[in-house]
């Protein structure tokens, strides 16, 4: 697992050369963000059950034939390991954003991901819009753009972060397409 820091680090090493220049300025950047990032992570985990069961239940307002008989979500058991693992994948998000790297959310939570979702029989498409409901949500919360649940902060810009948060998704999505 990497993170921003360590990053530079195995790529200046990899090179034989010393951290400097732009990776340097880039970590700069990094620090002096800093606020912004932890802000973040404390809007999207803070509505984290807010963000998920709505995109489940987006997901079934959807696609009614996942509630019924053969259905991915259909059983109790089985939406229950739907709405965790809409929990485990905003986790793993928010790790990759407090750490602006997404080797903990690749190595850790979505490796083999597809595989086991395809011996199951996981709807891959309806998870993919969870996906991107759950990022249209935290991306709100990074932008402070949630129209019932605006947070008093500082404003910034911050659509660079909120462009990473989304690329973060992004991953999720190609990860088990
Ligand atoms: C460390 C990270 C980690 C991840 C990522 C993880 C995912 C994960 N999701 C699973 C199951 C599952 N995942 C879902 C999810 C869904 N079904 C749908 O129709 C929806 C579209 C979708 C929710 C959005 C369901 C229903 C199951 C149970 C499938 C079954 O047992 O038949 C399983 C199989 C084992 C189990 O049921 O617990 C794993 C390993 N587990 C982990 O430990």
């Amino acid at each position: 697992m990497l993170d921003a820091f360590s990053k530079a680090v195995v790529a200046a090493d990899s090179a034989g050369g010393f951290v400097g220049g732009a990776d340097l300025e880039a970590l700069k950047g990094f620090v002096a963000d800093g606020n912004k990032r932890l802000d973040a992570v404390n809007f999207i985990a803070s509505n984290a059950s807010c963000i998920v069961t709505d995109a489940v239940a987006g997901i079934v307002c959807e696609s009614p034939g996942l509630t019924a008989p053969g259905g991915g979500v259909y059983t109790n058991r089985k939406m229950a390991a739907c709405l965790r693992d809409g929990e485990i994948v905003l986790r793993y998000v928010c790790y990759a954003v407090l750490s602006g790297d997404s080797s903990v959310l690749a190595d850790r939570c979505l490796n083999g991901l597809k595989e086991t979702y395809a011996a199951l029989g996981v709807p891959t498409g309806n998870t993919g819009r969870a996906v991107g409901i759950m990022k249209a949500a935290a991306v709100a919360f990074v932008t402070n753009t949630a129209s019932q649940r605006k947070e008093s902060v500082t404003s910034g810009d911050c659509s660079s972060l909120a462009a990473e948060v989304g690329s973060y998704f992004d991953a999720v999505g190609s990860a088990i397409s």
